[in-house]
């Protein structure tokens, strides 16, 4: 079966204003999205989605997670379908392509083969997997990790956010809790398009990242226990400050990971301080670790070194602690197959690539336990996401997406 010629492209403005347009639901106040998993802005979201999906004639499945299938037919409907997605719902101060480039890239390919008239043997299937940031309820990739069979379904549904709110409760709310059990689905493929979310690619002028593995990650949720007391009256050596151990932590994660360079990371970025009141001795801090490696001794390494820093830091100030693993997965490598089907599309499409591996989690990472895998990454202005200043150009939007579309079709046969 041929490939598909290097004429066949993705149509540029549509995928460009579908992306704008999606970004006006749930906006941040500075330019970015607020778009949090199970709000009603995720709903709202959703809604928008299906509506372009039942326009292109898919057929929409959601499952028990609230995951989103949207599949087009393939002339054989007995093989299993080759899948192409990843997330719309954003951090807290998220930008407007993390995640959404990849479901809306998935859509264009569907547009596009319809546009051209062409027909392909696997069905093809468009996939929005909830909860992929875990910012509003841990973990990260929340759902596609209950699909790949690693997360339990119903222990996650009694997740709750900094409000008390039940993740099960939440979905429910929104009206996107379906009813396809979750992982049942079987996957011939799964191509991922993301925006790289660092700086390798603009800093090399290259526009395609042919991604061959993604780093691990660990969350460590970490509750220091001391005594409020007041701020004027406590002399220092009668203090048991979680404040102080906090900060002595974060320091330590931040030495620990520069120990492990160039390529561990590590950082705290979710703080809370009780009662947080300006003359209370902090009574009780919660905070979460994160530290990530594409090597797995090097991350247990670190998990093993900060767990002792933590009780020694503890033991001088007199607090205790509790900590929790709240996210976790080993560094991956990509199906070599797919990874093969991205890296021949670049080329015929005349596109300059490198491989990379991806320092951010996606849920690529879980789906590739399950299914062979990979993903397609493009730069992103000054390698910055996870802000609401997150920027990326049309011409590289455009690029990944071509090339998406090109591995997406040559896994799926064009059927001549
Ligand atoms: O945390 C991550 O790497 C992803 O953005 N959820
Ligand atoms: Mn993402
Ligand atoms: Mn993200």
């Amino acid at each position: 079966m041929a490939a598909p010629g290097e004429n066949l492209r993705i149509n540029s403005d549509r995928l460009w204003d579908s992306i704008m347009e999606m970004a006006k639901i749930g906006p941040g106040i500075a330019g970015g999205n607020n778009r949090q998993t199970v709000t009603d802005e995720d709903g709202e979201g959703r809604h928008l989605f299906k509506r372009w999906c039942d326009e292109a004639g898919l057929e929409m499945g959601v499952d028990e997670m609230g995951t989103m299938f949207a599949r087009r037919e393939g002339t054989d409907p007995s093989l299993q379908p080759v899948y192409v997605g990843s997330h719309l719902d954003t951090q807290p101060t998220g930008g407007k392509y993390d995640g959404v480039l990849g479901v809306l890239g998935g859509l264009e390919v569907v547009r596009s083969l319809d546009d051209l008239g062409i027909k392909t043997k696997h069905p093809i299937v468009v996939t929005n997997w909830t909860n992929e940031e875990g910012a509003r309820f841990a973990p990260a990739m929340m759902a596609s990790g209950v699909f790949a069979g690693v997360l339990d379904q119903a222990e996650i549904y009694s997740h709750v956010d900094k409000d008390g709110k039940k993740f099960g409760e939440e979905l429910e709310r929104i009206g996107w809790k379906g009813t396809e059990k979750v992982g049942e689905r079987k996957i011939h493929a799964f191509f991922e398009l993301h925006i790289e979310q660092g700086p390798i690619l603009e800093d090399e002028g290259i526009d395609i990242g042919v991604v061959t593995h993604g780093q691990g990650l660990k969350w460590l949720q970490v509750t220091l226990t001391g005594r409020e007391a007041h701020t004027g009256s406590t002399p220092m050596p009668k203090r048991r400050n979680a404040g102080l151990g906090m900060a002595r932590v974060i320091e330590l994660v931040h030495e620990i990971a520069m120990d492990y360079q160039p390529d561990a990371v590590g950082a705290v970025g979710h703080m809370e301080v009780y009662p947080n009141s300006r003359n209370i001795i902090a009574g009780r801090t919660v905070f979460t670790i994160d530290i990530r490696s594409p090597e797995k001794e090097v991350l247990d390494a670190m998990d093993g070194r900060i767990r002792e820093g933590i009780d020694t830091i503890c033991e001088a100030l007199d607090i205790k602690y509790q900590i929790e693993q709240v996210g976790h997965f080993d560094p991956v490598t990509f199906d070599a197959g797919c990874v093969k089907a991205v890296r021949d599309a670049a080329e015929r499409l005349g596109y300059t690539h490198r491989n990379i591996v991806s320092g951010a989690g996606h849920d690529a990472c879980w789906i590739n336990r399950v299914a062979p895998t990979a993903m397609v990454m493009c730069p992103c202005v000054d390698g910055l996401s996870h802000n609401e200043a997150e920027e990326i150009t049309k011409e590289w939007a455009t690029a990944g997406a071509d090339v998406l579309f090109h591995a997406v079709v040559d896994t799926a046969v064009i059927v001549e």
